[in-house]
């Protein structure tokens, strides 16, 4: 791989685990500095140790729940000055909650996906965008989801907040036009990650059963694509990418190989 982000600053959102993870690991790779933020802070920690043993790469470790708006706005205005100057955001943070019907589902559910999928990320897009206007240069990435495109029963909500990542993209675009700030929106169909697990409150079982017989993508797929979106010449804004796994069609058309 070529050191194609050297020394750019590349804030990630949701570090901890899945595609956030393997977004850290690509860009180390690609020569980037990094902060990386999650509510794990031992999680982010463990990674920046890899980080810095096989890429030594610069890591700042932020601590942050997305979904507290005044933490954010104090978090990101607090960076050391030689971390200020943000490239790329990967507003990556995200959960689903539950599958159940949309009449019957607990209200905390809502509000938590609401306020981490669309108030979380709108917080950290506020703190940081000024910014990138500022100097004139950034890009920040927006990970929504095949879930924006196709509704599937019991997912209503989570997918009414990748609906709205699809439009805050487009409008964000719309908002910078006349700037040279890019925005891209990622939608990944099934990546294995620590998702199902956190939507099934730590059932094992069931989260393995989503990618039970198929092939997912993995978050390294993910994290690839968005390398691509970033490295592109400044005059080309990728502004979505929709990924599937080749055993994926549609939301629900997965091809599963029995045992
Ligand atoms: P993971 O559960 O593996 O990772 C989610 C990350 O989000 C974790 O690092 C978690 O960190 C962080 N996070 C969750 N809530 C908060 C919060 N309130 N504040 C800060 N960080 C938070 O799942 P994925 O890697 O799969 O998910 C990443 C994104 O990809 C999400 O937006 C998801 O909706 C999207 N996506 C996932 C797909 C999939 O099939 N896996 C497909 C399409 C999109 P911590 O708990 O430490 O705070
Ligand atoms: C995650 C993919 O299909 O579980 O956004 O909603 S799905």
């Amino acid at each position: 791989m070529t050191r194609s982000m050297s020394d750019r600053t590349v804030l990630i959102t949701g570090a901890s685990s899945g595609i956030g993870a393997a977004c850290a690991r690509h860009f180390a790779e690609s020569g980037a500095r990094l902060i990386l933020t999650a509510r794990r802070k031992e999680k982010l920690q463990i990674l920046a140790d890899q980080l810095q043993q096989s890429q030594s790469v610069e890591t700042l470790l932020l601590p942050l729940d997305v979904q507290q708006a005044d933490a954010v706005a104090i978090a990101i205005a607090g960076l050391p000055t030689d971390w200020q100057a943000i490239d790329v955001l990967v507003n990556n943070a995200g959960l689903s909650r539950g599958l159940d019907k949309q009449y019957e589902s607990p209200l905390q559910d809502w509000e938590e996906m609401i306020d981490t999928n669309v108030k979380g990320l709108l917080y950290v897009t506020r703190s940081v965008v000024p910014g990138m206007v500022m100097r004139g240069r950034g890009h920040v990435v927006n990970i929504g989801s095949i879930a924006a495109r196709q509704v599937y029963p019991g997912g209503s909500v989570y997918c009414a907040t990748k609906a709205a990542v699809k439009s805050i993209s487009e409008g964000l675009k719309m908002d910078l036009l006349g700037t040279a700030v890019r925005v891209t929106n990622i939608e990944p169909g099934l990546v294995e990650t620590e998702f199902s697990e956190v939507r099934f409150r730590g059932d094992g079982e069931r989260a393995k059963s989503v990618y039970e017989g198929m092939t997912p993508l993995t978050p390294g797929d993910i994290a690839d694509t968005i390398l691509f979106a970033v490295t592109r010449p400044a005059h080309v804004n990728i502004s979505e990418i929709f990924v599937m796994p080749t055993d994926q069609s549609s939301v629900s058309q997965v091809h599963r190989r029995s045992a």
